[in-house]
């Protein structure tokens, strides 16, 4: 090889390094494109999930199936169109909310700087700062996220956990994801808040083996309690039940404290007793706020990694409802 095919080859190779380290997640990726993206997310977030906190709840929970749907690319927020069934006409979206917080915040931003910002990101950053502004932990989200081209109605039910999934379930679904056994009894943690619908405890509650019977592993009491005051019977599928009864706007502790007084409301929940690991781990966060904050951020930034599209793959969608045609 030649002295200067010598240097065009190490030239080549250091630029194609410049690009893969470019097309990675970065803290501040839009700080030159769009200065203002952050602040116009968080100036909207702080000025509206005040009002209405049981919206961050929704955020969050929004965030953490756009993740483990075919990774954390905005799919979760495409409509269903003649041709296609997308994510969100499946049976675990039929009650996940807040799409027209995401779309506002897009057209915001979209008015800022057209086509720069994904809605990827504009979900990881939204989840974010819903969280902190009710007062729960703050997390790092480095942004760059592209958008993906796919959302099909049959992916959620196959990728994401069901309420009633064991705890091998919950750990191959998780390990899917680069995600371990910490991460899935830590970011369980997020059931501190939010609400879930009668029909996701019915059989738990009115029909466990298919006796009418109620499962054993649910604190007796609590469920008499639901059973009389909430969800009245085996078809209400209506009815709203907090998570953490007593303070479902609240990130803290409560949730964890619910599960060993097997008052988790799902059997998902429940499962986290059922090994010494999940045990301890539970333990660990009950010890302090300030640690399990600092340890549900590490496991939210990376559910926020999980399989992201970058640097040319993709698309930035001009409509977080519209893939771009
Ligand atoms: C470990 C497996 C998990 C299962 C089986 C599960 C299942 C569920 C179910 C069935 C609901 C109630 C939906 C409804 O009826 O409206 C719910 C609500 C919720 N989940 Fe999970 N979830 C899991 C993990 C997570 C994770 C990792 C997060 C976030 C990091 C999360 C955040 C939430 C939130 C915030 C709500 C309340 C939503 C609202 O108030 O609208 N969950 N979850
Ligand atoms: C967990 O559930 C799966 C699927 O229903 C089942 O195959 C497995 O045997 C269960 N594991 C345990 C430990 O109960
Ligand atoms: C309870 O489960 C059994 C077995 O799956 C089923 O035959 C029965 O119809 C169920 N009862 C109700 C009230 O849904
Ligand atoms: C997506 O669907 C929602 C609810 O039906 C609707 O309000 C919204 O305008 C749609 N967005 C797009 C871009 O089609
Ligand atoms: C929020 C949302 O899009 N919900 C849809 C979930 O899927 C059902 C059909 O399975 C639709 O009827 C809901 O509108």
């Amino acid at each position: 090889m030649g002295r200067q095919s010598y240097f065009k080859a190490l030239i080549i190779c250091l630029m194609a390094l410049l690009g893969s380290s470019q097309a990675q997640l970065q803290l501040g990726f839009y700080a030159k494109s769009c200065p203002n993206a952050e602040k116009i997310i968080f100036n909207y977030v702080a000025d509206h999930i005040p009002n209405a906190p049981s919206l961050a709840a929704a955020l969050l929970r929004l965030h953490f199936h756009d993740c483990f749907v075919n990774g954390c690319d905005g799919s979760v927020l495409v409509n269903s169109t003649q041709n296609n069934q997308a994510e969100k006409d499946s049976i675990p979206n039929v009650t996940l909310r807040g799409f027209g917080f995401i779309d506002t915040i897009k057209s915001l931003i979209e008015a800022e700087c057209p086509g720069v910002v994904s809605c990827a990101d504009i979900l990881a950053l939204t989840a974010r700062d819903s969280i902190q502004t009710i007062g729960g932990p703050y997390w790092n989200v480095p942004t760059g996220r592209r958008d993906g081209l796919i959302s099909r109605a049959a992916d959620p039910l196959v990728s994401l956990p069901a309420p009633f999934h064991n705890l091998t379930v919950q750990l191959t679904l998780f390990g899917n994801n680069g995600l371990d056994v910490n991460d899935l009894v830590v970011l369980a943690g997020a059931h501190t808040i939010g609400v879930a619908h009668c029909s996701t405890i019915s059989t738990r509650l009115y029909n466990f083996t298919g006796k009418g019977d109620t499962d054993p592993s649910l604190d007796s009491e609590y469920a008499t309690n639901l059973k009389t005051l909430k969800c009245k019977n085996i078809n209400d599928v209506t009815t709203l039940v907090e998570l953490d009864p007593g303070s479902h706007d609240t990130f803290d502790l409560d949730y964890y404290k619910q599960v060993v007084k097997r008052r988790g409301l799902f059997q998902s929940d429940a499962a986290l007793l059922t090994s010494s690991t999940t045990r301890s781990i539970i333990t660990t966060q009950l010890q302090s706020t300030e640690g399990f904050f600092a340890q549900f951020a590490k496991s939210m930034e990376k559910m926020g990694r999980i399989k992201v599209k970058v640097g040319t793959e993709g698309e930035i969608r001009k409509q977080c409802a519209r893939v771009n045609s």
